[in-house]
């Protein structure tokens, strides 16, 4: 029986409190694990010294197998903070001014790559199907087929690909197109994500497509495709109608009753957009004076790769500015943006998501986003509130029934804040309907299904 093996990054394993990563996708791919038998490779969070001789530690948990790899600190700084957060993360949400590229961190990333396939290789069975996740692991495809390895090979990229002017500011950028090309199956977010990648094939005179959805590039042949992820539908519904029992839930929310919430829910991170959203929530309320007092923002942006300047600038210029803010609009017994700089559980989560009249999720770019359907799917559907949703998400491309908006439009967003408010219940229950129809029929497994079968598929 042919046996799934997934890579990426980092695996699901259970925090330091023993509490299960709640994330969509780790929910799918372990329930296809579980069937499959297969195993899950990925960093062990452990860092060993350079010298220490690569090896791998499997380990299981809930049911799954793991193969774990250790790294070293040089590893991390050039592979995973270097090249995938400071040069990858950035130039694909648009950003090239934020790239701190170096020559080293480029080694660096392929090194771990390569390492990566040294590892997995000999674990591999003939008919093993290989699914590998993300930016970090580019170049993992054609490591492992310098290895010999025939086996079919899927990558999917959970975030934005960027336009090819922007992707070719990645110095050796064709490193990263040839990689891909040696894998079976490359998908994407969206089919503008699918498009920007295609072009950027073309310029390079590589790319040709042969027939549809099959192309041919660097003396590969592979077929590309779309695959908009999403989240456990039905598991996050429940969630959220079960949240009133929540012992936190209880102690918080009376502190807000009364009050209009208005939800953010982002790491902290320069693409999530969450300054212009605070002031497009200060110049709203400056314009609804009566509003003050009466409506509340609730951000909850857990700290995120805390090292890297240009998170550590957002992370100062955030608080800076909901201290301002606050400072103008509170009163003596009320603040209009309650700022909270660390994760909440998530069926308190659920639970605050039921509760807000307006999901704000305004990224400047990002590659599905996940806040948004889980912020709808959370809705008490007699009396749902409405999804503010920025049209540089890749969810805007499917949940059309949301209130769009251009995230750079401060005052289109304060606008869409106070209509969202005034917003009849007859036409809130239809915007969350068409909605909710999108996210029953294309939950999180059949995201998983649809990838693995076009994988499978020849
Ligand atoms: C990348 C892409 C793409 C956040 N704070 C708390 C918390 N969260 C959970 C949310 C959601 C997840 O984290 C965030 O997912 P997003 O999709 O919004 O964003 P990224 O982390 O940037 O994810 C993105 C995704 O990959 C999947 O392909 O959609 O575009 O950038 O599930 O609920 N969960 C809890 N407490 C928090 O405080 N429990």
């Amino acid at each position: 029986m042919s046996r799934l093996i997934v890579v990426s990054n980092r695996v699901p394993l259970p925090d330091e409190n023993g509490v299960p990563p709640a994330g969509g996708m780790a929910i799918a791919l372990k329930a296809v694990l579980k069937k499959e038998h297969g195993f899950w490779m990925g960093w062990s969070e452990r860092v060993v010294a350079e010298d220490a001789p690569p090896e791998l530690t499997p380990l299981q948990d809930d049911g799954i197998n793991y193969q774990l790899v250790d790294l070293s600190q040089r590893d991390l700084d050039e592979y995973y903070e270097g090249f995938a957060n400071r040069v990858l993360w950035p130039i694909f949400h648009g950003r090239p001014d934020l790239a701190e590229y170096s020559e080293a961190r480029r080694a660096g990333y392929h090194r771990v790559n390569k390492r990566f396939a040294e590892l997995l290789n000999p674990l591999l069975r003939d008919d093993d199907v290989i699914w590998v996740n993300d930016y970090h692991l580019i170049p993992l495809a054609e490591e492992l087929r310098k290895l010999g390895c025939s086996n079919r090979i899927g990558f999917f990229l959970h975030i934005p690909w960027p336009p090819a002017d922007i992707f070719s500011t990645v110095p050796k950028y064709d490193a990263l197109l040839r990689g891909l090309s040696f894998c079976n199956l490359v998908g994407f977010h969206t089919d503008y994500d699918l498009s920007n990648f295609l072009e950027c094939l073309n310029r390079e005179e590589q790319g040709k497509r042969i027939e549809e959805g099959f192309y041919a590039a660097y003396q590969n042949e592979f077929r590309c495709g779309v695959f908009p992820i999403s989240i456990d539908t039905a598991n996050f519904e429940s969630l959220a109608e079960n949240a009133a029992r929540n012992e936190r839930l209880q102690v918080t929310y009376p502190r807000m009753v009364g009050y209009d919430i208005a939800i953010g829910v982002d790491r902290l991170d320069y693409s999530k957009g969450i300054e212009k959203r605070i002031v497009a929530f200060r110049d709203f309320l400056r314009s609804h004076r009566e509003r003050v007092d009466k409506t509340l923002l609730l951000q909850i942006t857990p700290k995120s790769r805390a090292s890297i300047p240009a998170y550590r600038v957002v992370q100062k210029d955030v608080a800076e500015l909901v201290g301002r803010v606050n400072g103008e609009l509170g009163t003596v017994d009320s603040v209009p943006v309650h700022y909270i700089n660390k994760s909440v559980g998530q069926s308190e989560l659920a639970g605050l998501y039921r509760k807000a009249r307006i999901g704000l999720v305004t990224p400047l770019r990002d590659g599905m986003n996940l806040v948004a359907k889980e912020y709808v799917a959370s809705q008490d559907p007699l009396d749902p509130g409405v999804l503010i949703l920025s049209r540089f998400s890749g969810a805007a491309r499917k949940l059309g029934a949301a209130m769009l908006v251009n995230p750079y439009d401060t005052e289109e967003m304060a606008r869409t804040m106070e209509k969202a408010l005034v917003l009849p219940r007859g036409e809130r229950i239809d915007r969350w309907r068409a909605i909710m129809t999108v996210l029953r029929e294309h939950d999180v497994h059949k995201w998983c299904s649809d990838f693995l079968s076009s994988l499978n598929r020849h």
